[in-house]
């Protein structure tokens, strides 16, 4: 299975350590095509990479192979956000991880989307879960 995990880079880090863990939970199920996200090096600016034009050209490639994306949306990220429309119109199984955080709700574009599968989670033990349970039903 060929899994494409979506986080939040230069919409902000703060989540990086999170995306990680995640990351290494999905490992269990397949491929992980996108384990950069978790990468703790990796700053927001995303300095000396590759050019804007081969990331999307080689994002949209991967979104295309990919079996299934899940997105942790907690960091609100343009990227993300194109990332998971993308997948509805290739018609993949997404899941989307909202960490629950005080004042602030998901947006209405993802939360009110029926073709994402939207759970909310406090713990990282309870995100796992979820995705368990996601891929358990595919
Ligand atoms: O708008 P954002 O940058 O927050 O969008 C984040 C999403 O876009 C992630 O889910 C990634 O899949 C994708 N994305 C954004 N920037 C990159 C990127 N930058 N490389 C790969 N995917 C990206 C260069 C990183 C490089 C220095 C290792």
């Amino acid at each position: 299975m060929k899994i494409y995990f979506a986080g939040s880079i230069r919409g902000g880090r703060d989540d990086k350590a999170l995306y990680l863990k995640l990351i290494q939970h999905l490992k269990k199920y397949g491929q992980v095509l996108t384990e950069h996200v978790g990468d703790p090096s990796l700053t927001h600016f995303g300095e000396d990479g590759p050019t804007d034009s081969f990331i999307y050209d080689r994002d949209m490639g991967w979104i295309q192979q990919a079996d299934v994306l899940v997105a942790e949306v907690s960091t609100p990220s343009l990227g993300v956000g194109y990332e998971i429309a993308q997948a509805e119109m290739f018609k993949k199984p997404i899941l989307c991880l909202w960490r629950n955080q005080p004042g602030k709700r998901l947006s209405g574009m993802i939360g009110g989307s029926r073709k994402v599968h939207n759970v909310t989670y406090d713990t990282l033990e309870e995100a796992t879960r979820l995705i368990d349970k996601f891929f358990s039903n595919l």
